[in-house]
């Protein structure tokens, strides 16, 4: 059988679940017996962790492939679930969100207090003209009213479409116009970086090429001087004189909940479209079986953007649903200093953490003194999320901030899948380092060759989703033959992720980055991300992108671009034996055939809002051709540092 993606990494490190998580998890492995025994009486059993209005009469309607139906015919109200169940039980006193803004000032709320803004944003939105299925954008920084938003629209039935904080006039215009949404919901800033940005300006630029705009929303948070038009309202005024009773009417099961365009490279963003009773079936489960929360002592804490699909599935509607304690912080993790994740873990008591390998390597380069002084003995599960993780970086993840006995969950899944996918159990897995393991119960992942059959362990190819799942994307909005053509068009009968994974000796699962990234190197391909794990588990490296760079003699050639860890010196003859010693150290490691052809010391990697690096952009560096398109880049003057320095460093061929 050919090879499909070489499987060049070894691992053997394995992290047994502490005696105590596992006596108590959530879940424990007769979930998975369970799940196979008959998936869709597993997942009508999940669905009864909601409350219904009506019942389901059938449990998956799939005889219109890609366009699947879950729980079909049953009705409910999902704010009714993440809220006013709770309040009902008598927990409206407990607190919800635990706030941290970025200038040190905080608001804690309670799930009465949710619930109460929560009910005035639907009846002034209401009182707007928004009614059932229609859309509304949202465009908040990290504040505890971009949940409330979020929630009044699905407590309507109207769709929302959040767009992260970060993304430009043009950006945003285009996704408004995309769905033709009628209403904006934003502020007129957010602290980042210890300063005031501006929201609403932005707002202003974008909604000028928007006629489907009929009102913008704005939530005063900076205080600063913002133009106002005829169109905008401040929220204090209109939804905080609201009144607080509201009545949540019940929805079908597969009503659209949210729209959420992915960021793409350089096509036209995709309008992900998620509907109501299968997405908050499985944020919910996977919610409580991946984190084993316990609502009652558990303190939550996901640090992404709730404009990222992290933040709505486990920031908002998961934890939410589950009546979950959780901390919301507004801001970078180096402001004031490199230590403020940790001082918020130390001050909240956080239990839970789930963050982004960008974070954690991040954290890596900046060094162990941060972690090191801050109380962190609370945490008792730590999770991962967006990239492959590096064994190294979960090694160091689960040594500095989970003291070593933390079970670490590499979680794997996308904007498309509405929730996690492929993880450890944490009660259950014997975890290694860097592989998200097994797919959790009631889900169906394999990796296959270029015709889409199975490989056997050890071996390498395309990871697909042989059956459907409750929150799996139902289309492109406004697009269905994208949708078939981009998933449902490469394998006959899977869902294809658009991402390489191996299967080990063990048959465990292990992601090696988007196929697009794939080198091919004298006729092997190899995974960027093994490279990159390798160069990751050298002392002196912090964090590595690897890219394909076009080669006379072996087709692609590595080109690496390293961030060394804080105190290493890389200056003038350190810095060449640096290089030379990770050349070498990816040969004895991987074998030969990937020893990067170049490596290049840099401070910084082009990464996108959500922290995961642009290879795209360093393709172009390492061919000295002229960037492409940088929209979606979070600080632009990263290319310009490396670009620079690509001019300037001499080709190392052996
Ligand atoms: C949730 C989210 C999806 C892509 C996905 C994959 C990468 C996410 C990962 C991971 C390896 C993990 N990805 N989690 N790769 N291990 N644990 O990230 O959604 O922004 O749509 O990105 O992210 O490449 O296909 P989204």
């Amino acid at each position: 059988m050919s090879e499909t993606l070489a499987n060049l990494l070894q691992e053997n490190r394995r992290f047994e679940p502490p005696a105590a998580l596992a006596d108590a998890a959530n879940v424990k492995a007769d979930a998975y017996e369970e799940a196979s025994a008959d998936r869709l009486a597993f997942w009508a059993k999940q669905a009864q962790r909601l409350d219904w209005a009506r019942e389901w009469d059938q449990v998956l309607d799939w005889s219109n492939p890609p366009f699947a139906k879950w729980f079909v015919g049953g009705e409910l109200n999902v704010a009714y679930n993440c809220l006013d169940r709770h309040v009902a039980a008598g927990k409206g006193d407990k607190v919800a969100i635990h706030w941290e803004g970025e200038p040190g000032d905080t608001r804690t709320l309670t799930y009465a207090d949710l619930h109460a803004l929560t009910c005035q944003a639907a009846n002034a939105l209401t009182e707007l003209g928004v009614r059932a299925g229609d859309r509304v954008a949202i465009y908040l920084p990290m504040i505890p009213e971009a949940a409330v938003a979020m929630l009044a629209c699905a407590r309507i039935g109207a769709t929302h479409s959040v767009v992260f904080g970060g993304f430009s006039a043009d950006a945003l215009s285009g996704r408004i116009q995309d769905a033709s949404a009628k209403v904006v919901i934003t502020a007129d800033g957010g602290y980042r970086r210890g300063k005031p940005s501006g929201l609403k300006t932005i707002v202003d630029e974008a909604v000028a090429q928007c006629p489907t705009i009929e009102h913008v929303l704005v939530v005063r948070r900076t205080g600063q001087d913002v133009a106002w038009g005829e169109r905008d309202l401040w929220w204090h005024e209109t939804v905080e004189t609201a009144s607080t009773e509201h009545e949540a009417q019940p929805f079908d099961a597969e009503h659209p909940l949210f729209i959420l365009y992915t960021s793409g490279t350089t096509a036209k963003p995709k309008g992900i479209l998620h509907t109501t009773g299968g997405y908050l079936t499985q944020a919910s489960y996977t919610h409580h079986a991946v984190f084993d929360l316990k609502p009652e002592t558990d303190v939550y804490w996901c640090t992404a953007d709730i404009g990222w699909v992290t933040g709505h599935s486990y920031i908002v509607y998961g934890p939410l649903s589950n009546g979950a304690t959780q901390v919301m912080y507004e801001g970078t993790p180096d402001t004031p200093h490199k230590g403020r994740f940790w001082d918020i873990v130390d001050k909240y008591g956080v239990t839970i953490l789930y963050t982004a390998p960008t974070l954690i390597r991040t954290m890596m380069k900046w060094g162990d003194e941060f972690p090191a002084a801050a109380n962190l003995s609370s945490l008792r599960v730590l999770g991962s999320v967006g990239e492959p993780i590096n064994p190294e970086a979960w090694m160091w993840y689960r040594k500095n901030i989970g003291h070593d006995n933390t079970p670490v969950v590499d979680t794997w899944w996308q904007t498309e899948t509405g929730a996690i996918m492929i993880s450890p159990l944490p009660g259950v897995t014997a975890a290694k380092p860097g592989s998200a393991m097994r797919p959790l119960p009631g889900i169906s992942a394999d990796v296959v060759d270029d015709e889409g059959n199975s490989v056997p362990n050890g071996g390498g190819g395309f990871l697909v989703l042989r059956e459907p799942w409750p929150s799996m994307l139902r289309t492109i909005w406004g697009d269905d033959q994208r949708f078939v053509d981009t998933y449902w068009s490469r394998f006959q009968g899977m869902y294809f992720a658009g991402d390489g994974a191996k299967k080990d000796d063990d048959g465990d699962l292990w992601l090696l980055g988007r196929v697009d990234d794939v080198m091919l190197v004298s006729g092997h391909n190899i995974s960027t991300t093994e490279v990159e794990s390798a160069l990751v588990s050298h002392p002196s490296v912090a964090e590595a992108a690897v890219v394909g760079a076009t080669d006379p003699t072996t087709g692609q050639a590595i080109v690496a671009f390293t961030i060394p860890r804080g105190s290493v010196d890389t200056e003038g003859e350190a810095g060449e034996a640096l290089i030379k010693e990770l050349r070498d150290h990816v040969a004895k490691t991987l074998g030969p055939i990937a020893k990067p052809r170049q490596i290049m010391l840099v401070a910084e990697l082009p990464k996108t809002r959500s922290g995961k690096i642009m290879r795209r952009l360093l393709r172009d560096v390492a061919e000295h051709r002229s960037l492409g398109d940088v929209t979606t880049l979070q600080d632009s003057t990263v290319m310009d540092l490396i670009s620079d320095g690509m001019k300037s460093a001499k080709s190392d061929d052996e």
